[in-house]
């Protein structure tokens, strides 16, 4: 019996060991656990293999922004929705170096770069190698999002200096059908096998509080701990509610329940960053302080993330200070 099952989640030695093999009662078990004893053990595993006082900062660029022909019901950018969103052509490299050097300067160590495509074209890999190859010349780490890869695209962009490819599963297997219906669960594992292929470091996560149960936040979790190895960052979004969305309306989940699949996420995958990623704007100090404290040692920084607004410089400065946070320096880059 892997957990005990008068405290499913006191073992942390055994807690703090990557396992790929989670039943969606084992993680259930730790997702319901009493909120104490759920937090404490996230706390104790995060500490034996991360910085409990340090918090990586990411900065978002969209490069491509709108008229995505994909329906995923959240997205500001999809062609399916009125949003009043631009839509605009693939931003020029130099206008993306420019905006990473800022985000460096504003102390972010990885850049990660945005396209509304269904898939990543051939025509448009040189343009993608170029600003890759740019940003991670600034010495931060790389991150794309791109859609979906044909065979042979994840080599030339790990040539290129990609260190990250994100590609989320956003939610369980029976749920994701409720919200995209334009590509399958299985399209997303397929990219994610061709990033693993090509040496690139996954990135995947999901989206909580789009009117799924708590069945499928333990289902999502559970799709990405079993991955072998697990994502190296595992981006938990909380809905930014888009008018003109599918999910404009949609009830905003429990900030309580966000923590607890923080923590989940935090002990199933011992070793990954969990970032507490899209849904800061809507969060109070008290409640991201908590989801720190359930292991998520990553965020966003910038006023926008996409396509939607995210704390300011000053308000995350505030924030590191009366928490005693430090950033992180690049994991991949010297
Ligand atoms: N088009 C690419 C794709 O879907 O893979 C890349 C860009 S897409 C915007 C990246 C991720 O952002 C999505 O998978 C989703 O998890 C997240 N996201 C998009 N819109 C969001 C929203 N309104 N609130 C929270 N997360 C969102
Ligand atoms: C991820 O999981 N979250 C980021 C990143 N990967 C690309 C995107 C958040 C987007 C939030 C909505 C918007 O700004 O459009
Ligand atoms: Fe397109 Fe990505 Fe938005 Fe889906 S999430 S509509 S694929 S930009």
């Amino acid at each position: 019996m892997p957990l005990n099952p008068q405290n499913p989640v006191s073992d942390i030695t055994y807690l703090s060991r990557p396992r790929h093999d989670w039943t969606r009662d084992e993680a259930a078990a730790i997702h319901n656990a009493p909120f104490n004893d759920l937090i404490f053990a996230a706390q104790s595993v995060h500490r034996r293999r991360h910085d409990a006082n340090t918090v990586q900062k990411a900065q978002l660029l969209s490069v491509k922004t709108g008229g995505c022909p994909e329906d995923c019901g959240y997205c500001s950018q999809s062609a399916f929705h009125e949003t009043g969103l631009k839509a605009s052509k693939l931003t020029p490299a130099a206008e993306v170096l420019a905006a990473a050097q800022r985000a460096k300067a504003g102390g972010a160590t990885r850049f990660c770069m945005g396209a509304a495509w269904r898939g990543l074209k051939d025509r448009d890999l040189p343009a993608v190698c170029e600003m890759i190859s740019g940003v991670k010349a600034l010495g931060m780490e790389t991150c794309v999002t791109l859609g979906m890869l044909e065979d042979g695209q994840a080599e030339k962009l790990k040539a290129a200096g990609l260190d990250f490819y994100n590609h989320n599963l956003d939610t369980s297997p029976e749920f994701y059908g409720e919200i995209i219906t334009t590509r399958t669960y299985a399209d997303r594992l397929d990219t994610l096998a061709k990033v693993r292929a090509a040496g690139i470091h996954v990135c995947c996560g999901g989206i909580l509080g789009m009117g799924e149960g708590e069945a499928d936040r333990i289902g999502l979790l559970v799709e990405l701990a079993n991955l072998t190895p697990h994502p190296e960052s595992v981006p938990i979004n909380h809905l930014v509610a888009v008018p003109g969305t599918k999910t404009a309306s949609a009830q905003p989940l429990d900030g309580l329940d966000f923590v607890r699949a923080i923590a989940t996420a935090r002990i199933m995958m011992p070793e990954s960053v969990v970032r507490l990623s899209a849904g800061r704007e809507g969060m109070s100090r008290e409640l991201q302080a908590l989801c720190f404290l359930a292991g998520a040692g990553s965020i966003f920084v910038g006023e926008e993330l996409l396509t939607t607004p995210n704390p300011d410089h000053a308000e995350d400065a505030a924030l590191f200070a009366a928490l005693g946070l430090s950033p992180a320096r690049a994991e991949t880059t010297a």
